[in-house]
């Protein structure tokens, strides 16, 4: 037995020293059958030799490596006439991270914040110790400490990153990160990246007071600047009920509000890749170029077969698309319309000298009447495609609605660290999702792209789906990553609250 292939011991939270099967059978321990009390299994932790040898296989010989400072920092942003003071990387969105399939990052985070952070790289299959969750996979940066992550970056796509340690997600702590692939540019001529974001942070209040209120006084009540609960939850037909638990007095598109937008010099004719980014907390955009098809190329990254030109497509917290449009004579916007909420975000593509203007409030209608792209009409490309096969373990997730003190739980327990869902490496894993409350929650699996199950197989490749109330989702993926990965919603206010599982794999 090599080191690599010693099994590992954890002491858990609980105190229980589990041992893997190796060791428990060295031990002359019999193993138990009893579902009552099945045998110990050994967690493979972000220490594990086998997170190692994952990350040397996935990276090239010669890998080029790209250094980046990130400070977390507090400090005065201006929003387009609304000047807040939040936490960021030291603009807003961050500044962009690209870089080529098979390269590694090397970013170095250095803590500014009165409070701890950490780095998630969200949607990347990266080595589990970089992955960012807080007494998971690290402990987490001490305000005043640094902490280099480095990781080879496996898969091109559009991606982003944010800190996982409480509501931090809802200040101003996230940007882009794009990964190309050799092959990018054929179908279209430039790129715009868009970051769309519900904002509150520093306007007279901020995520945590907001957090504090809603575990306060539950779902239903509660009347603070930034709560929702004045006029009744919104409501969306497209979402299936509650639109959200927050009011958000902005919506911005690349740090910016909707009357002070940012544009982009376009010309007729041109071919844009738009890669549209949620980083709302509480907010699902409903996003589009009014007038102006859209064909959808990647769902979270990962190409998509031909969907039929959008007119519209719905994109949740945590979700990406990549769409090409072609600009028309005249400059537009692209918009995004706070699903059941109240407002809307933009970016101008200006047409040469045909200028895109800012005010879009029909526009913004034209696209509340558009037909609405969802998960149902995306098909993973053949090139990743998951072979169909019959999964080894299915494990139900089942999503709670919120007790008096607004805590969101999976399968009716409240997050531990030390618990979770088992998945063996090799591994066709089944998630279900079932969702017996009456709001929609995006679930989001960290370290791996799984594929979404429906009636028009082969469903898309994602790594965050909505799951609408009352309604299941399955997700299969090949467990081909090990680690300890944080699955949970993407509604920071729910994470945080704790709907948070983890994907366990032992030995
Ligand atoms: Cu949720």
């Amino acid at each position: 037995m090599t080191p690599a292939e010693r099994p590992s011991t954890l002491l858990n939270r609980r105190g229980f020293l589990a041992l893997g099967a190796g060791a428990t059978a060295a031990l002359g321990l019999a193993a138990c059958s009893s579902s009552a009390s099945p045998p110990p299994q050994a967690k493979v932790g972000p220490t594990s030799p086998l997170i190692a040898r994952a990350e040397a296989a996935r990276r090239p010989a010669g890998a080029v490596v790209r250094p980046v400072d990130l400070t977390a920092q507090v400090g005065e942003l201006d929003l387009g006439g609304v000047q807040v003071r939040t936490w960021s990387f030291g603009q807003l969105p961050g500044k962009e991270i690209r870089l080529k399939r098979g390269e590694v990052l090397q970013a170095k985070l250095s803590n500014r914040l009165p409070q701890p952070t950490t780095i998630h790289w969200h949607g990347l299959a990266l080595r589990n110790d970089m992955d960012g969750v807080p007494d998971l996979t690290q402990p987490a940066v001490a305000a005043g400490s640094d902490f280099t992550y480095e990781f080879t970056v496996p898969e091109a796509g559009t991606f982003w990153f944010h800190p996982h340690v409480g509501v931090q997600l809802d200040r101003g702590l996230y940007a882009p990160l794009i990964v190309e692939d050799p092959a990018d540019g054929g179908d279209y001529d430039t790129e715009l990246v868009i970051v769309f974001d519900d904002w509150l942070d520093g306007t007279g209040t901020d995520p945590d007071a907001v957090l504090a209120n809603l575990k306060q006084n539950g779902m239903n009540m509660g009347a603070m600047p930034g709560m929702d609960h004045m006029g009744g939850m919104p409501k969306s037909d497209l979402l299936g009920g509650d639109a959200g638990d927050v009011t958000y007095p902005h919506f911005l598109a690349n740090g910016r509000t909707a009357t002070a937008p940012t544009s982009f010099p376009g010309k007729p004719g041109q071919r844009i890749r738009l890669r549209l980014i949620n980083a709302g907390a509480d907010t699902a955009f409903r996003v589009g170029v009014p007038g102006v098809p859209l064909r959808v190329t990647h769902t979270d990254g990962f190409p998509t077969t031909a969907s039929g030109d959008a007119e519209a497509v719905l994109l949740g917290m945590g979700e990406r698309i990549d769409a090409v449009f072609t600009v028309p004579a005249t400059g537009v916007p692209v918009l995004a319309i706070a699903e059941g909420k109240s407002g809307y975000a933009q970016v101008l593509v200006h047409a040469g000298n045909s200028r895109a203007g800012t005010a879009n409030d029909s526009a913004a209608e034209l696209l509340k009447k558009a037909k609405v792209q969802t998960v149902q009409d995306f098909s993973a490309a053949p090139q990743v495609d998951l072979k169909n096969r019959a999964p080894d373990v299915t494990h139900d997730l089942k999503l709670a609605s919120p007790g008096a003190k607004y805590d969101w739980t999976i399968n009716g327990k409240p997050y531990d660290p030390a618990d979770g869902l088992p998945v063996r490496q090799r591994q066709r894993v089944r998630l279900r999702f079932v969702n017996d409350s009456d709001m929609y929650h995006p679930m989001h699996l960290h370290g791996h792209t799984f594929q979404v199950r429906g009636q028009n197989a082969p469903g898309p490749r994602k790594d965050t789906v909505l799951v609408l109330p009352r309604r299941t989702v399955e997700v299969d993926f090949d467990a081909d990553n090990p680690g300890q990965w944080l699955t949970h919603c993407h509604n920071a206010y729910h994470g945080e609250s704790t709907m948070m599982t983890v994907v366990s794999y032992v030995e």
